[in-house]
């Protein structure tokens, strides 16, 4: 039977409105019945106001109905965690070895770390998207690269969100509720981006206390890597890796506009200190 949901996004920038050249804050996107829609409205908001990159004076939040004809189910990427031996540099080259064997070219790879370790967008600043990075060549080819393209209309199907913080603490993921609701947004988006077309994805928080970052690609999975970077950095984003054959304004149509949820189904791998 299809049900009809409502995307309901979230951002928030200090300084006015992002389009205003205001700072980036903090954003969401979630995929919702009717009878969810104020306990999520509310939820992003209290997000959005209480945010370690400081106040927020701009907080828009959006909420529309997505066409029920269109709705995608995928699957969730298989999770798993690597420990790198040790610093923010070792975790950054295990990053780049990882997006190597996703098929993205050596230059490519680096180049993207890079990006996300200097600031993506202008002058360092962080963006509210991602950037959109060719395989092989590493140029960057998101249209706005104050923006970059941002995945939305996506959400867990049913108690996925609930069940995936149940089976990450099962196999000794040292979540709590926080960093649980940080992981499945960015498991569901990285789901979204691989069935989207990406050859791979990196990316790390831009929040000051969250260091664990991940490499993610249909031949790997998610794949989390702690101390990606170091504690006070408040330098972070998100790179997805097109490959020659998706067309990249398909692409960002899928991730933009496309309806999807997704299924908790991907294999969850003990954390290297459980096993
Ligand atoms: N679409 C595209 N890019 C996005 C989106 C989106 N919907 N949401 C965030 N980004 C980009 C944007 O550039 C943000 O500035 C940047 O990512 C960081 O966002 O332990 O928390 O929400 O397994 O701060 C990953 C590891 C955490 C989780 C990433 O990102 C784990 C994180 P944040
Ligand atoms: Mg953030």
């Amino acid at each position: 039977m299809e049900r009809q949901l409502y995307s309901v996004r979230m951002r928030a920038a200090a300084g006015g409105p992002h389009e205003a050249g205001g700072r980036h804050i903090s954003g969401a996107e979630r995929l919702v019945a009717e009878a969810d829609l104020e306990p999520t409205v509310a939820g992003l908001l209290r997000r959005a106001r209480e945010h370690p990159l400081g106040k927020a004076d701009f907080i828009r939040i959006t909420v529309e109905p997505v066409d029920p004809g269109t709705l995608m189910l995928i699957p969730s990427l298989p999770v798993s965690s690597v420990t790198p031996p040790g610093g923010v540099e070792a975790a950054r080259r295990l990053a780049e070895r990882l997006l190597t064997e996703a098929g993205v070219a050596q230059a490519a790879a680096a180049a993207a770390v890079s990006v996300l370790a200097n600031g993506a967008g202008p002058g360092g600043a962080a963006m509210r998207g991602a950037v959109v990075m060719d395989a092989a060549g590493g140029r960057r080819l998101e249209p706005d690269p104050a923006r970059g393209v941002r995945v939305s209309r996506l959400d867990w199907a049913a108690d996925g969100r609930r069940r995936l913080a149940e089976v990450l603490r099962a196999a000794g993921h040292a979540v709590d509720a926080a960093a649980a609701g940080r992981v499945a947004d960015a498991l569901a988006m990285a789901s979204k981006v691989a069935w989207a077309g990406a050859a791979a994805e990196v990316g790390w928080s831009d929040d000051p206390d969250y260091t664990t970052g991940y490499v993610a690609a249909p031949p790997l999975g998610y794949v989390r890597i702690p101390g990606i970077k170091a504690a006070g950095d408040t330098r972070g984003g998100r790179v997805f890796f097109l490959p020659d054959h998706v067309d990249l304004n398909t692409f960002i149509h899928r991730l933009e506009r496309h309806p999807v949820l997704v299924e908790l189904s991907g294999a969850i791998i003990p954390a290297p200190a459980a096993r």
